[in-house]
């Protein structure tokens, strides 16, 4: 066996200095430890020495490894070094050219929209925040005015945890009372995020879909501030205004609620298939924040008021390129994707 080791050694350390290229070298390297190498199977071999000799040449055996690694390392710099210094000097080699690009895919069209949104929230003075997509039923429902046994709580379709208080959060609201908890008033923030429901999927209904949350607070807001921050919404996403009306909308944490629609940009309000007839989209549901809510965020509602709107930023992302059913956004089929 003693034999076999300085064999194996002197022939290596004969071939390393040999190697005239890395890529020789890769190949010895692959020859000595690789899969069926010669030094790996000598090291698997151990368990076949007598039992005296073992630990003499166990030792000896890792000796010569780390020695060819070490010897190898060194000669692989070496010619790795020579070899760009040749290439660098060599005809054709232009080091001003434009580099390869190396990522081969695009945005996906709600990465395009979310940006672009945040781009125009964040040119109007709005902070763009982020919050967990496993909240706690506390900011998901209770702070948000829907407290435990409130009928409200059945339409949100829920995803628990198995712990008790965890939930796949349902709409982007919950980073409203975060906002106000980490905030001072004046706050304007935009939190767009993934959202998860226990639904039954459809063409305009997923199970993991995207909004983008807004709330602003300050003294004195009112639905005023509210429509016109909606119409600049719609200006930044369609190129141009549109009117808007106001529905009553009904959700817990704001008083009035409202359900806010767009004259239908496909048509002008003529009807067609996209408004199916009606001349109005649908948008978003808003309305000023209750003010059990801007308590629940620590905020006085006798001195702050504010708005909050929830924008189904898949939906729109629908509206703005013409998709007619949701679930093309996660089939991850190419030929969907390419289109953007
Ligand atoms: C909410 O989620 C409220 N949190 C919105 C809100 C925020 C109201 C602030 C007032 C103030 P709603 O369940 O209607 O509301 O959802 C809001 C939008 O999310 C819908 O208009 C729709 O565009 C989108 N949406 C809801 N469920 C789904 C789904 N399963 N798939 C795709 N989009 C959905």
């Amino acid at each position: 066996m003693r034999e076999a080791l300085e064999k194996i050694g002197g022939e290596a350390r004969a071939a390393i200095a040999r190697a005239g290229t890395s890529a020789d070298l890769a190949a010895i390297d692959r020859r000595l430890f690789g899969e069926g190498g010669e030094i790996s199977t000598l090291l698997r071999g151990i368990g076949k020495v007598p039992k005296e000799e073992r630990p003499a040449f166990g030792a000896a055996a890792n000796r010569l490894k780390k020695e060819l690694e070490e010897v190898i390392a060194a000669r692989r710099a070496a010619l790795v070094s020579v070899e760009v210094e040749a290439e660098m000097r060599g005809e054709g080699f232009d080091p001003t050219l434009p580099g390869t690009r190396f990522v081969a895919g695009g945005l996906h069209p709600i990465t395009t929209v979310r940006r672009e949104l945040e781009d125009l929230f964040t040119s109007m003075g709005f902070d763009i925040l982020d919050g967990p997509e496993v909240e706690l039923e506390r900011f998901n429902f209770d702070a948000l005015n829907i407290p435990p046994h409130h009928p409200a709580r059945d339409v949100f379709d829920t995803f628990w945890c198995e712990s008790i208080g965890l939930l796949l959060r349902t709409h982007t609201s919950p980073v409203q009372v975060r906002a106000m908890e980490r905030l001072k008033p004046p706050i304007r923030v935009l939190a767009p995020g993934r959202c998860f429901r226990h639904e039954d999927v459809d063409a305009s209904h997923e199970h993991t879909f995207h909004q983008a949350e807004g709330l602003v607070v300050d003294r004195g807001i009112s639905v005023a501030h509210m429509i016109g921050t909606m119409q600049a919404l719609l200006r930044g996403i369609f190129r141009r205004d549109l009117e808007v009306r106001l529905r009553p909308g009904y959700f817990p944490f704001v008083e009035p609620g409202f359900e806010l629609d767009a004259r239908c940009p496909f048509c002008d309000g003529a009807g067609c298939a996209v408004c199916k007839r009606k001349g109005w989209v649908e948008i978003l549901p808003c309305g000023l924040v209750h003010p059990n809510v801007l308590r629940a965020g620590g905020i006085d509602p006798d001195v702050y008021s504010g708005f909050a709107f929830g924008l189904g930023l898949s939906r729109l992302v629908m509206l703005r390129y013409g998709i007619d059913d949701i679930r093309w956004f996660m089939s991850g089929d190419l030929r969907f994707l390419r289109q953007f």
